[in-house]
């Protein structure tokens, strides 16, 4: 459908003006990444005219629109992906060939676009994938990062962290809408004035600080339908230039620190995924792109309506967690202090308009800001959420007559604190978990408060994944293959992959299957070559945990069984193994000092068992470095085995579990956050379930009774490996390099209980499912079969899907339709 547009003469003649104009070069001369740049550029030119054609749909259809609002979008790579989204991957590829050039390698230029940690920032960009393939008007509203998530080097086994300036070379895709700048407005004093007109007050803010927010606008291309929306991520500039009226109006001092707030606002996404450190630049941050958005926002609505009163009848916003929850206040402030409105007007439409999504109940990733930090650097939002609180500790009095304690538990201002998730809740419209088990756990454990409360809230949205990035892009030979046999109606309906079912007892399909997957092995391993310099074995098992590192996803229980089964084999030469590569992915935040821990104790278990020449292989260990959304494509095309071994009751829902099932390897899991339903799905027999249940972990937590010195004691086996970590096996002698982890597992340290994440209770359980897992492997085409079968059932996770049921229950968002 675009192929009048990539016409192939012409495409390449722009490919080549390109280079001439932008580099005064040939192509033969121009280097790889001035190619990459050309053939953006080139690419760009398309996708203008229907992101014209896509807002000139929008604006005389004027639908209801989502405001997706993160602080994080974990978009990758753009080049690639938006030929696929266009259905003109094969036709450029052609088109480069003929010139010489090998598109593989001109993607492979790209810097990942990394302006997220991990899971949530992911979603949002799957999510943003989803929303233009079906065709539903979405601006995703961020900030523009100058370094995204840090590039990761491992050296002598130690994550170090180096600043990824990806911006470097400039983003091809992005557009500057200077035009549509912004002023945000810190600190200073609130000023009240009455205005004996109105008979009103006013609230004047004075002696702020501002910066200007300027927005860059990046297309998200909807598959095959002509549909790009918009990712508008924000920059800061001073607002003044300080060198000429401020330095003459004698207010230098003040002109710099608005030039330095400006630089140090945008500069950095922080490196943290699930521990909330209360950083005045992180609400700084937050402040700045929800400001910014919503003025956006309301001059965009107020183009065609005069009241805003019904806002909500157009315009709905997702709050990405908690981190953009002052959308709540600050859509207040400018519904009242700039528009006019009575407080009660206000609270409606902000209540009809913004909505919550909840990604996690682990205490530590709780948003509370200190009241003085808040309220000196927010003034005037500060007294909003005073009032915002007031009227609601008002509401839980009358529901719930003497119950002070619940009033207590439940105020948004309280101990000294602002507490984000509980205003986000009281104004959301709609509070949604992100899988079955853990908007349960919301509902009767972590928020059960407000569930008793207004429990017509609370409602569940499993996440899901886009195929079209981590199927069709990411694995070509098997997207290929699976278009042969079942059509390519998967491609924007994932359920379809139910029809490969009748292949599950099919020799030949299962066999040209295997195939597919070891040629994937064969490109992992050739990555793995190239970037780590480790021969491995493409006929082992490819075992693969790749996800953030952290104590609960629990990379620690699965590198200690890495050691027991060396011990195993040590022991028994003679024993039946078979050959196994462990391979792990992992950033730690950068001040998570057990995390960075456990990575030295993966490395020094690689270097050890890698260079034991008695085991003849059997084990092989990687840590792949740098493990990022375009290394992901590769990986999971490639794993055998999908480890997805959180404590249960901690992962909210998992992703990555998903990318492993997609692509054909069954779950090594607990039962935690979405493997439940993936399980459901594929059927307990294609995957390998254990440990404790969440209802288990969660009555230990709250009732004792766990001592994992007794298990210590009490398993040889399990006491050998523990003490590995303290007699120096794995770092050459020290006793002490491990000493953490050690008493992390076996000693209570002030109030931390020792092995918070039950990794000894599971231990057990673990290795038996890693047993059954051998078991299985041996039959190959019993396997092949399982791993066929996670793909036949993967349907339900697609993104797709989930955005489907985010727009029928909460958004209710009115469908485009873009002609070419
Ligand atoms: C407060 C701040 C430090 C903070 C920053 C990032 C807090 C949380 C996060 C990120 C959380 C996150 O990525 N959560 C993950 O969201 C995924 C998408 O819903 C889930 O699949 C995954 O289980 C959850 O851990």
């Amino acid at each position: 459908m675009y192929s009048k547009r990539f016409e192939k003469e012409a495409f390449k003649e722009e490919v080549k003006n390109n280079i001439k104009n932008l580099y005064r070069k040939t192509i033969e001369e121009a280097t790889g990444r001035q190619i990459f740049q050309a053939v953006s550029l080139a690419v760009k030119e398309t996708v203008i005219d229907y992101w014209l054609a896509t807002q000139a749909e929008m604006e005389k259809k004027d639908p209801k629109t989502v405001y997706y609002m993160s602080m994080e979008f974990l978009m990758g790579r753009a080049l690639g992906n938006n030929l696929i989204n266009m259905t003109a991957y094969q036709e450029v590829k052609e088109a480069l060939d003929e010139m010489g050039i090998d598109l593989n390698i001109v993607e492979d230029q790209e810097p990942d676009a990394a302006l997220g940690n991990g899971g949530l920032g992911r979603l949002a960009a799957c999510f943003l994938d989803s929303l233009a393939t079906l065709g539903y008007p979405a601006y995703g509203c961020g900030i523009r990062y100058r370094y995204g998530m840090f590039k990761q080097k491992i050296e002598n086994g130690y994550q170090v962290e180096v600043p990824d300036n990806w911006l470097k070379d400039g983003n091809p895709f992005e557009i500057r809408r200077d035009e549509y700048a912004k002023e945000v407005r810190f600190g200073g004093d609130v000023r009240i004035e009455y205005d004996p007109l109105t008979k009103r007050n006013n609230f004047i803010q004075e002696n702020y600080s501002s910066v200007r927010a300027v927005p860059y606008d990046m297309p998200i291309i909807g598959y095959g339908n002509h549909v790009v929306n918009t990712l508008r991520i924000w920059d800061a500039e001073a607002i003044t230039d300080f060198h000429l009226d401020a330095f003459n109006r004698g207010d230098y001092r003040h002109a710099v620190e608005q030039e330095n707030l400006a630089k140090m606002i945008v500069d950095v996404l922080y490196p943290c995924d699930d521990h909330y450190a209360g950083k005045e630049l992180r609400l700084k941050q937050q402040y700045f792109f929800i400001s910014a958005s919503l003025q956006a926002l309301l001059v965009r609505y107020k183009k065609k309506h005069d009241d805003v009163r019904k806002l909500h009848e157009k315009v709905t916003i997702q709050m990405n967690d908690t981190h953009p929850t002052l959308a709540v206040a600050e859509l207040m402030h400018l519904l009242i202090d700039q528009e006019g409105l009575e407080w009660d007007e206000a609270w409606d439409v902000t209540t009809k308009t913004v909505a919550y999504t909840n990604h996690t109940i682990m205490a530590e990733a709780l948003e509370k800001w200190p009241i003085d930090l808040f309220s000196k650097l927010l003034p005037r939002i500060y007294q909003i959420i005073q009032e915002i609180d007031r009227r609601f500790i008002e509401q839980i009095r009358v529901r719930f007559p003497g119950d002070e304690g619940r009033v207590a538990r439940m105020a948004i201002i309280r101990d000294g604190q602002v507490k984000m998730a509980h205003l986000a809740i009281v104004a959301g419209y709609s509070v949604n978990g992100v899988a079955r088990l853990h908007t349960e756990i919301l509902k009767h454990e972590e928020l059960k408060d407000f569930y008793d409360m207004m429990p017509e809230k609370f409602n569940n949205k499993t996440n899901g994944i886009t195929q079209r990035r981590f199927l069709l892009h990411g694995n070509p030979l098997l997207a290929d293959w699976v278009t042969k046999h079942i059509g390519d109606g998967w491609i924007t309906d994932l359920s379809e992959m139910s029809k490969l079912k009748k292949y599950v007892d099919d020799p030949k399909a299962l066999a040209e299957f295997a195939e597919i997957k070891y040629q994937n092995k064969l490109r992992l391993a050739e990555y793995i070559r190239n970037n780590n310099g480790i021969e491995i074995d493409p006929r082992s098992i490819f075992d693969v945990q790749v996800k953030r590192l952290h104590e609960y996803k629990r990379q620690f229980l699965n590198i200690l069984h890495v050691m027991y089964l060396y011990n195993q084999i040590k022991d028994h030469p003679e024993m039946y193994f078979y050959p196994r590569t462990f391979i792990f992915g992992a950033k730690a935040a950068a001040g998570y000092v057990r995390a960075k821990e456990t990575i030295k104790l993966i490395n020094s278990v690689a270097d050890v068992i890698n260079n034991d020449k008695s085991i003849n292989g059997k084990i092989k260990v990687v840590f792949i470095e740098d493990y990022r959304v375009s290394n992901a494509e590769i990986i999971f095309a490639a794993a055998d085995v999908s480890e997805q071994i959180s404590t249960a009751s901690k992962e909210a829902s998992g992703t990555g579990n998903m990318k492993f099932m997609l692509n054909g390897a069954p779950t090594l899991g607990t039962m935690d956050g979405a493997n439940v339903e993936i399980v459901e799905e594929v059927g307990m027999e294609n995957a390998f379930i254990f440990g404790l249940s969440s209802q288990e972990v969660i009555h230990f937590e709250n009732h004792g009774g766990y001592n994992p010195t007794d298990i210590y004691f009490n398993d040889w086996d399990i006491k050998r490996v523990v003490d590995q970590l303290i007699d120096g096996t794995y770092a050459n002698g020290n006793r002490e390099m491990y000493r953490d982890l050690y008493d992390s597992l076996v000693n209570t340290h002030g109030r931390e209980r020792a092995d918070r994440y039950f990794i000894l209770k599971d231990f057990r359980s673990y290795a038996d499912a890693q047993k059954r897992v051998e078991e299985a492997y041996k039959d190959r085409e019993a396997w092949s079969r399982k791993a066929l079968m996670n793909v036949a059932c993967c349907g339900k996770f697609s993104s797709d899907r989930t955005i489907q049921e985010y727009v029928d229950d909460i958004w209710h968002l009115d469908q485009i339709k873009v002609d070419a």
